[in-house]
């Protein structure tokens, strides 16, 4: 079965109690709730972890080598300042989906920089919650994509040249 780790980074713990003209009204365990239940119909397993603490954050993006087949992380204030997160990340080498709640490209300049972007699959920002299941459901997608290229079945056929 694959495994995602879906980590949340600092003050997300938060969502819900204030800021909602930003975040919105949902609560961090109501997205975690959304992310298990889509987990269950995909047949896969998700391991969902929030940390206030940049250094907890790059011990478990490095433990999820072993046991883990992607992530999907919003760093929070990370994304704008952590090139450790960045460098766990490239380290680890899992395709990794990069998920905001706001768009960060429309917000402050200081916000509009990911130093995650440019090692992830991919970003989704602005879609509020459904980001979270939209990056479990493109990732999954693109881990039983790649899992049956790997994989083919059968003997040893040889492969048809392309020029012939
Ligand atoms: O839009 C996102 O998901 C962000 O990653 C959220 C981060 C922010 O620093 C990024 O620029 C964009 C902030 C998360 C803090 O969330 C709070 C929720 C409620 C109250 C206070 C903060």
């Amino acid at each position: 079965m694959l495994r995602i780790l879906v980590l949340h980074g600092p003050n997300l713990n938060l969502l819900g109690t204030r800021e909602q003209s930003i975040y919105g009204s949902q609560s961090l365990d109501s997205i975690d709730s959304g992310l298990t239940r889509l987990a269950e119909d995909l047949a896969v397993e998700v391991d969902i972890r929030q940390s206030n603490s940049e250094g907890e954050l790059v011990n478990w993006i490095q433990e999820s080598g072993s046991g883990y087949q992607g992530i999907i992380i919003n760093p929070a204030a990370y994304t704008h300042t952590s090139i450790a997160i960045r460098d766990a990340i490239a380290a680890v080498g899992l395709p990794t989906v990069e998920v905001h709640l706001s768009n960060i490209h429309q917000r402050e300049p200081f916000r509009q920089h990911s130093h995650v972007a440019g090692v992830a699959l991919g970003q989704i920002s602005g879609l509020g919650p459904a980001g979270y299941l939209l990056a479990l459901r493109g990732l999954h997608e693109h881990l039983s994509t790649r899992r049956k290229i790997k994989k083919p079945s059968g003997g040893s056929r040889r492969q048809k040249s392309a020029s012939r």
